[in-house]
């Protein structure tokens, strides 16, 4: 099927003439929004949080809209700054202080929110992880950051190795506590006793403010260290790409383990004052339905693998739900399949937004805008005030419709400004003036990007390059198909041969006849050399905790070779 151009809609957007506003777009101009502009100096807490809580007019309103299967409550921007004040304090009379590395292991709570800001407001750096991680994973990140300081819970602290991580001062327990008080701190009893009051370290543009660990194909995971200047990327992309207004109810569905969950589940939203839904634990698509139609969502941020579970659930359900308010989807995190744009447009009338970024890049940089048109299958164009291309292995612009190294041009606001303690590591990303991503992709006559796969994921079939997500995305139009990966494997004759792994839908049975016919349909949908000579049917197909197909995976276990860093592995 090939897709027609989903036209852009009409309506009241924040950002409207892209072009127009690429030519006269200046980064200095969105810095005049914050405090950095008459004192020089300025805090990610105090414009995402204490500006709203000073503000008469905000102060009340909600901030942060929170539910899990156990817990249902909201927090009014006064309440969380006043909290994270409490928190802050709590942690000056324990003696960190800027820069000092602090490190949060919990589920997503209310008093996550109020902790990951007290950090930031004392200066220090925030290291969100997500709570699903084991031992090795956790000791990883706290020997490697030197982390000084963590939070957490009575119930995660058998994963933290405590005799291996001298550096590691104090523990901050939320609901509960242990007897050795010199290593302990109990959260509840702490802010029982705290101040509301607290005077915010003012850090300048530059300082640090956030380390995000990402596990590289091989190895260990990398730190990748953001600073407060980052908010001036999240303020304006809240603007063009989420299209915030003041009046939105918002929901980011991502872990602030994974660099979505804090840029977009927590700057972009409240550094415009717009109420946040938090939503912890696991879900169903029933969950999904329920917290949209619940607290009235309007601006929804989320995955494809969330959607496509969406579209195998199928669109019945939908209709079961008042989702009226809902006037804005988007996606991020791995290729968004045309297939769901389809499905979108027939489940809610709504276009899905697809958006490109990584944690490297801090903010997203080629994106769907709600003004322009939607091309299914491709990212979408870069931001204004961002200059993206393809380039060839020594950082030369390649033409159009050629598939090569997707690259941004350095020196956007929200760009990592260090990888913790591997400074060869951060060299190693820049080419004659570009930041070469790892994702091989192309750009069309019109300047729409297209995606074809991690650089390490590009299959070479009989000389042909195939991407393998241009090849999942067929097998998903499979009615029986619910989810695919596809490797290149290793081929005497054609250099590698395509093998898909695929998940059946219900009512399916895993027959030779089945998967013939699944193979036909990429050969005459996409083309022959697309089509996949082998396929296995499994159980799941091994995801990251942010949803990405975890493709290195599948081929290590097709060729019996080790794993590598699984760390990321959901369960
Ligand atoms: C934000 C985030 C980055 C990698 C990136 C690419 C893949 C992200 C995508 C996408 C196709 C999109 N990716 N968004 N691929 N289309 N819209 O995901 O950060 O976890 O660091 O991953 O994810 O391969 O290089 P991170």
């Amino acid at each position: 099927m090939d897709m027609q151009v989903v036209p852009a809609r009409k309506g009241n957007y924040n950002l409207q003439d892209y072009e127009k506003l690429r030519e006269s777009f200046s980064w200095e101009d969105v810095k005049k929004n914050f405090t950095w502009n008459t004192t020089g100096k300025v805090n990610m807490a105090y414009e995402a949080v204490d500006r709203h809580a000073t503000d008469p007019a905000k102060k009340d309103k909600v901030a942060l809209l929170y539910s899990s299967p156990e817990r249902e409550e909201s927090m009014t921007f006064e309440q969380l700054s006043q909290e994270s004040n409490k928190f802050a304090n709590v942690l000056k009379k324990y003696e960190i202080s800027k820069g000092d590395r602090v490190f949060l292991f919990m589920p997503r709570s209310p008093e996550f929110y109020a902790a990951f800001f007290g950090i930031l407001k004392v200066g220090a750096i925030a290291g969100p992880l997500f709570e699903a991680f084991m031992e090795q994973a956790v000791r990883d990140r706290l020997q490697d950051s030197e982390a000084k300081l963590l939070i957490t819970t009575p119930d995660l602290l058998y994963r933290v190795p405590l005799n291996e991580l001298p550096k590691l001062e104090k523990i901050v327990l939320v609901g509960g506590n242990k007897e050795d008080t010199n290593k302990f701190i109990d959260y509840n009893k702490e802010m029982k006793e705290a101040s509301i009051n607290f005077s915010i370290e003012w850090v300048d543009l530059e300082d640090g403010m956030l380390l995000h660990y990402t596990s590289g194909s091989t190895g260990k995971p990398k730190g990748i260290l953001h600073v407060h200047n980052a908010m001036i990327q999240h303020y304006a992309t809240a603007e063009w790409v989420l299209d915030l207004k003041e009046e939105d109810v918002y929901w980011c569905t991502a872990d602030p383990g994974w660099v979505t969950g804090t840029s977009y589940g927590i700057f972009a939203p409240w550094l415009h004052g717009v109420t946040n839904v938090i939503r912890g634990g696991r879900f169903t698509p029933d969950d999904w339905y329920t917290t949209l139609e619940k607290n009235n969502v309007s601006v929804w941020y989320t995955a494809p693998t969330a959607l496509r579970m969406l579209v195998s659930y199928g669109e019945e359900a939908v209709k079961k739900y008042d989702l009226d308010t809902l006037r804005h989807i988007l996606s991020v995190g791995e290729p968004l399949n045309p297939e769901v744009i389809t499905w979108g447009l027939k489940a809610f009338d709504l276009r899905v937004h697809d958006t490109w970024w990584m944690t490297e890049t801090g903010a997203q940089l080629i994106v769907n805008l709600p003004s322009l048109e939607i091309r299914p299958g491709s990212m979408g164009k870069p931001i204004p005030g961002v200059e993206a291309s393809i380039v060839d292995n020594e950082g030369n612009e390649i033409p159009p419709n050629q598939m090569g190294n997707l690259a941004i041009k350095e020196g956007w606001p929200s760009m990592m400004r260090q990888v913790w303690n591997n400074p060869g590591k951060f060299e190693s990303y820049f080419i004659n003036g570009w930041y070469v991503s790892g994702d091989s992709a192309y750009q069309d006559e019109d300047g729409y990007f297209w995606f074809q796969g991690r650089l390490d994921d590009v299959i070479n079939t009989s000389g042909e390059r195939v991407g393998p997500f241009e090849v999942e995305s067929k097998l998903i139009e499979h009615p029986a198909v619910a989810e695919a990966g596809v490797i290149g494997k290793p081929d005497p004759e054609r250099g590698e041969i395509i093998k898909a792994f695929i998940t059946l839908n219900d009512g399916y049975d895993d027959t030779k006849e089945l998967l013939e016919d699944i193979r036909q349909f990429v050969k005459t949908g996409l083309s022959a050399h697309a089509a996949p000579r082998e396929i296995e049917v499994k159980d799941s197909i091994p995801k990251t905790r942010s949803g990405k197909i975890m493709r290195r995976l599948l081929k290590s276990w097709e060729l019996g070779l080790p794993t590598g860093d699984t760390s990321t592995l959901e369960d």
